[in-house]
Formats: structure tokens, sequence, C-alpha cells
């Protein structure tokens, strides 16, 4: 039978897209797979500044060109992916040396070979790419305040984003410029985006598109998607394009076969997301799926794509070729997604880790953000008197330069002891950050009285530990609402990931709604 076609289903709503890696050029059958089911192509990663400008004024185009004459010998549009971005940036540059003016000559530099090479082949461009930080939790109308702190914002300044619109739209007037980022489903990234390029919109500076990324989990409200298209259809003159979709259904733990029920899982998920964007029609350009297949996906771990390895479509697929029929077939069931976890009983000793009962490992893996970085996995004891908490945190570099502690590689802690009943005593509700260096901080209430710590680096990372003492005491089988946040830092001290144990909005600190919950237990 012959295969249905997502590009011609969809063809009077949206372009459908997916990535462009080199392999394709060797790979016979990925290449029938882009050409038949796809009719735009971003760059995954060859037109990266660090991939295409790895040292200064030394571009490698091979790539990036091989990739635009395939395109266009096969009738791709080209999506160019990215120009300004604080990861992979040009690293080669000496931030502390670099004047103002010396950086906007880089930045420009950098855009003007890349767009004059390329000018009239590329449909649109990511212009700026993840400019807003993460956690960002109120004032979302200031949204300056929540630009993320990257190098050329350091070296430039905030209007370093008017300025590459500017560029940009000066060296190809012709091509759409996109604000790319993820997690516009969350309401406060969603709103201070939603100012942002109004904002900007209004003061005339060339701005014409959102890409909302789109790297969900099937834990990801799907109703946050719709509300961010609502928003940001209001705006006037921008167009919207999903520009990374991947759905991954699986915690971030290596597994090995997608099962059955995952498989549907994941599947009703992208149909639920195509009725929504179908409804969007009119708005949206565009929807480009990251990544063509589970084994080649940059989260092949967890299966997020509509195809297997052999290029087999998935259930997934069958849900987007007709999502209201796939959601008659395979009815919606409520699902709680809740994590619980037990404490064990016992008084460990801070920094001796054989005093510590390591059995019921809480994996604090659900990532908050597209760049995916440190995980944890973490123990928690209690006793009469006291909670304890290991966490034993995998991250790759660590770096404390950042202002604020929390985006410093840390631990935050976060403890709501009666639940519900305690919204008029909170004497033990606590937001504890804990750095690898064993900084700490309370989060604005007064220091926790006999609080203890301790951290230590480690082969794979580092580790902390904490006593925690209780005011109202802990009793056997009390369930106490809790959560867990690693925060990953970069090379440049700038945050470039998230996970929790159990939260996915984002909201831990303004809100107990998304918190885990623990059950102490006497027994192993
Ligand atoms: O899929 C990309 C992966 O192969 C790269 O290793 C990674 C780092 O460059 O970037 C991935 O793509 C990212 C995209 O460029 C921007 N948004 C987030 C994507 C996932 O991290």
């Amino acid at each position: 039978m012959k295969m249905k076609q997502l590009k011609t289903i969809y063809q009077t709503s949206f372009l459908i897209g997916n990535i462009y890696t080199p392999k394709v050029l060797e790979d016979e059958a990925l290449h029938q797979l882009l050409k038949t089911q796809f009719n735009a192509l971003t760059a995954e990663n060859i037109m990266k500044p660090a991939l295409i400008q790895p040292k200064q004024a030394t571009f490698t185009f091979d790539a990036a060109d091989a990739m635009v004459d395939y395109a266009s010998d096969h009738d791709f549009h080209v999506v160019g992916h990215t120009l300004a971005w604080h990861q992979q940036t040009l690293d080669w540059i000496d931030e502390a040396k670099t004047s103002r003016e010396e950086a906007l000559n880089l930045l420009r530099e950098h855009l003007m070979e890349i767009m004059t090479r390329y000018k009239g082949k590329i449909i649109s461009w990511d212009v700026l790419n993840e400019a807003i930080e993460d956690g960002v939790q109120q004032d979302t109308k200031a949204w300056r305040k929540h630009l993320r702190d990257t190098p050329w914002l350091r070296m430039i300044g905030e209007d370093y984003i008017q300025h590459v619109f500017h560029i940009a739209h000066e060296l190809d007037p012709h091509a759409i410029l996109y604000y790319n980022d993820y997690n516009l489903n969350n309401q406060q990234k969603r709103e201070a985006t939603y100012y942002m390029v109004k904002e900007l919109k209004e003061a005339g500076v060339p701005i014409q598109g959102i890409g909302m990324q789109g790297h969900y989990h099937t834990n990801t409200p799907v109703q946050t998607v719709e509300e961010s298209l609502a928003l940001f259809t209001q705006l006037d003159g921008i167009e919207i394009s999903v520009t990374e979709l991947d759905v991954t259904v699986t915690g971030s733990e290596k597994a090995t076969v997608l099962s059955t029920d995952h498989e549907i899982e994941q599947a009703q998920y992208y149909a639920q997301l195509f009725q929504i964007y179908k409804r969007y029609e009119n708005s949206i350009k565009r929807i480009t799926f990251w990544g063509t297949d589970d084994a080649t996906s940059w989260r092949r771990e967890r299966f997020p794509t509509l195809f297997n390895q052999d290029y087999s479509p998935k259930q997934a697929f069958h849900a987007i070729v007709d999502p209201d029929q796939f959601l008659k077939d395979h009815p919606l069931v409520e699902r709680d997604t809740t994590q619980t976890a037990v404490a064990t009983h016992g008084s460990p000793v801070l920094g001796v880790v054989q005093t510590w009962h390591q059995k019921h490992p809480l994996s604090v893996s659900r990532q908050l953000t597209a760049w995916e970085g440190a995980t944890a996995k973490a123990y928690v004891m209690w006793d009469e008197v006291s909670l304890y908490l290991l966490a034993d945190v995998s991250v790759a570099t660590l770096n404390a330069s950042a202002k604020e502690i929390h985006h410093k590689d840390s631990v935050d802690i976060y403890l709501n002891l009666m639940q519900e009943q305690s919204k008029n005593d909170q004497t033990d509700d606590h937001h504890i950050t804990i750095t690898f260096e064993n900084e700490v901080s309370f989060n604005g209430k007064v220091d926790i009285k006999g609080f203890k710590s301790f951290a230590t680096t480690t082969n794979n990372g580092y580790q902390v530990q904490v006593k925690i003492p209780v005011q109202k005491g802990l009793f056997v089988e009390q369930v106490i609402g809790f959560d867990l946040q690693v925060n990953d830092s970069n090379a440049h001290g700038v945050r470039q990931s998230m996970a929790t144990w159990n939260d996915v909005s984002g909201r831990l600190g303004t809100s107990t709604a998304g918190f885990g919950k623990l059950r102490l237990t006497c027994a192993d």
C-alpha cells in the first residue's frame, strides 16, 4: 500500500518540514522519506555559528552549500538555523576584551558572510534563538529583565536584539525573520516573548515570525500550546511556525524498546497537537519535525519522532495523517503523571556516604529546557525531627560565575510539608538552593535553624547532602509535597538547562501545584 504523504495531506494548511543532516546524501531511503513526506528543510546543525565560523573569518560552507543544492535539486524550501544564539556561539571571541563596537562588527560580519551567500535561497531565518531566560515567574511585560544573560548581550547590550534583526533584514530583505524559542507554551515565557515581539514590531524592527520549537513530552499539557497560539496570533504582521517538533514519551533513562502503550500515548499527543494546529492553520506557516527517525534523533533514547529506525511509520505518523479518526479509534484516558516516592527512616551523617540509605532513587530527569543537561539521582531519608537529602548530580562542566545562585550549577529543593493543610502555616515549607560549592540560599526566607549542608565534586559531577530540621516534626506514613530541580550552568555562566523530579510547568517557585509526593516509610 502506498504510504500517505504528510506534505500532501496538509498542503492547504502549512508546509511540513524536517531537519537536514548530511547523512541524506548517502542514504537513499532517507532521501526517499524526506522527498515523499516533507517540503521544507532546516539545517539541524551545519549552519550554527560555531560550526560555520569555527575561527574568526574562517567560514566552513561546504556542508551548508551541499544542503542548499540538495534542497534546490529536490524542491524543498530551506530554513536557515541559526544566527544569534547563546550556545555554540562564536567561541573564539574573547568577551572580556571585545568592545561593543567590535562585537557589533563581528555580529555583522557573521551574518553578512552567511546571508549574502544564500540570499534568495532561504525562505526564513531563525535570526535570534532562545533569548528569553528560563524560569521567568512574574512581571512578564518587562521582557528586557528576562533576557538570557548571553555573550552577545554582555558585549553589546540589550539592543543586540534590534541590531541582529536590522542587519539580517538589510542583508536579505525577502527572507522572513524569526524569533525562535522553546517552552513558548510556558505561560510566563510566552508572555515575555509576546511583549518583546510586540514592542519590537511596533518600533519598526524587522521581525516577522515566532518559531515555537515544540520539544514536548506527553506530560506537557497540550492546552498550553493552544494558549500560546491564541496569544501569538494577536500580533499583527507576525507569522507562526512550529520549528522543532518532537514529543518524548519516556523519561531520560535509556529504554531499549518503545512499548505499545507508550507508542499509542505518544500518537494521541501528536493527534491532539495537530487538531490544534489545524484550528490555527491561517496563522501557522510551517510545521517542522526535529528528527526523521528514532535512531538518529537528538533525543533518540526517548523515541520522539514519527518513524522507526528503518523509516517505517509509527503510530504517531498515522495519528497525524488523520488526528480525528485516530482519537476516535484510540480515545484519551485520564492519566496521573505525579511522581511518588518513599523516604526511608534513618538519620544519616552528612559527608558519610555509608550512613545513607540509597535504595529508592528519585530520578531528577524531567527536562524543562530544550538543551538537555544535568540530571540527578536523589535519596531522601527522615527521622522525627529532620528530613535529609542526598543528590548525586551528573553534569559535564561546573560553573559558579553567574550572579544568581540558581543560574550556577545547583540543586533547588522544594518542600510543602502539610500539603493542602499548610496554606496558612508555612513554617516548614521551604525553597532551598545549594550549589556544588556548598553556597546555600533560603530564597528570601530566614535561615532554617540547625540546617546543615555538604557538597563535594564527584567523577561525573557533584553531590550535595542536606539536613533540613522540621519544626512541626515528621511521622511515619506522612505524605509531603516535594520537588527537586537541577540547574546546569554552561561554560559562559549561562544556565543552559533545568531538570526536575516532578514539575513540568516551570513554576516551582510560585506554585506547589507541580510538586510530587513523598511518603515517609519505616520499611526499606
Ligand atoms: O538537534 C540538535 C543536536 O544535534 C545538537 O547536538 C544540539 C546542539 O547544537 O542542538 C540540537 O538542536 C537544537 C536546536 O538547534 C535549537 N533548539 C534546541 C534543539 C535541541 O537541543
